[in-house]
């Protein structure tokens, strides 16, 4: 059977996610060549901003084999000089008769240029092939991009009834160890990880991402408006995984000493209005892309509140805690039912629940 257009976009866009964690702030992208007569002869992606665009890998790889042939990219290709060159004169000089891609780059510097510029020298454009799995696949860049700000994922681990933990001021391990193998994949994919600073005080998290790979900096942040991290949190000695952020207020920031001695332990701490919307408007403007709030109930029910939030993660446990338990986000409209584009996972005796919460952009 002859592959079809899907088939060789379902290729580009395996190759577009070995990319996965690494590209940030760049989207993950995947090329494929197909010859004149449909034979596989380049394949790349984008390995890490900076590098080079998986169009250019995947044309290398080709020579003159992709003459008169295809390319199948998983993103509109560029035609602006950002730290590489742009893409579309080297599709050109390659000799590519027609292209076809999965969607267009919300790139402003791009944003249908790239195609406008194919078209007028007569090649054949084909847009919209695996568009639901593209964008997906790069939902932060596209919420960047497009939005101005990061994806912010609500991630909780909660029991059948519904709470955090079995009375305030406790810390409660909920999910198995299948679950907590899962949440260090996904801590290893973000720009930033945020907890609020109860968290902090009663867990005592080092928020890193462990039993994983990951080669970038993380960053960890702490919503914590009247500045009461304590010098000596563990977080402040994972330094070596990625900065760490701390967000405040002006009245937190008054209190010099506590200020001075975060910052010798070389914590950055930044000055907000105090909301989480304005937080998460302070971590796009250091050019992070997605953020995952872990927690705990304080500034998960501030996120849903302030509706900052895109995508919610529930590891649904099998424990019961009881009257006396922490509610998830109490008495708000919250339930897996209203997430769009739901997906669900087995984990050992959890269960993954996740969705967007407006629908994926
Ligand atoms: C593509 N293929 O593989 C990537 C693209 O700084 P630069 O030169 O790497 O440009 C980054 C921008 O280029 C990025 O924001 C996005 O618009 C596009 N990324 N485009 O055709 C690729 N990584
Ligand atoms: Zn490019």
């Amino acid at each position: 059977m002859t592959p079809t257009d899907a088939d060789f976009m379902a290729r580009a866009l395996f190759h577009a996610a070995r990319g996965r964690g690494r590209t940030s702030p760049n989207p993950m992208v995947g090329a494929v060549v197909v010859s004149a007569d449909g034979l596989v002869v380049g394949q790349g992606y984008h390995a890490r901003a900076g590098d080079a665009h998986a169009e250019v890998h995947a044309l290398d790889m080709a020579g003159d084999r992709a003459r008169g042939g295809t390319l199948y990219c998983t993103l509109e290709p560029c035609c602006h000089t950002g730290r590489t060159g742009p893409c579309v004169p080297r599709i050109l000089e390659a000799g590519i008769r027609r292209v076809v891609a999965a969607v267009e780059d919300p790139n402003p510097l791009v944003r249908g240029r790239g195609f406008a510029f194919l078209r007028s020298r007569s090649i054949d454009i084909r847009v919209g092939v695996g568009e639901d799995a593209a964008r997906r696949l790069n939902q932060p860049f596209f919420t960047t991009m497009t939005a101005g700000r990061p994806f912010v994922t609500l991630k909780a681990a909660i029991s059948a009834d519904n709470c955090l933990a079995a009375a305030v001021g406790e810390c409660t391990a909920l999910t198995s160890g299948v679950a907590n193998r899962h949440a260090h994949r996904v801590r290893a994919e973000v720009d930033a990880l945020a907890v609020g600073v109860n968290t902090v005080l009663v867990d005592d998290p080092q928020l890193t991402p462990r039993g994983v790979y990951r080669e970038r900096p993380l960053a960890r942040v702490v919503f914590d408006r009247s500045l009461r991290t304590p010098p000596d949190a563990r977080l402040l000695s994972t330094r070596n995984a990625g900065p760490v952020m701390i967000l405040t207020t002006e009245q937190g920031a008054a209190r010099a000493d506590a200020r001075a001695s975060l910052e010798a332990r070389g914590a950055e701490v930044v000055i907000t209005d105090g909301s989480v919307r304005g937080g998460i408007a302070a971590l796009g403007a250091r050019g992070l892309t997605s953020v995952l709030i872990e927690g705990g109930a304080a500034i998960h029910r501030a996120a849903w509140d302030e509706q900052v939030v895109d995508f919610v993660r529930l590891y649904v446990t099998p424990h019961v805690l009881g009257p006396a338990g922490v509610p998830f986000i109490d008495g708000r409209r919250l339930s897996t039912a209203m997430l769009a584009s739901t997906r669900v996972e087995p984990l050992g005796p959890d269960v993954l629940v996740e969705g967007y919460v407006h629908g994926p952009h």
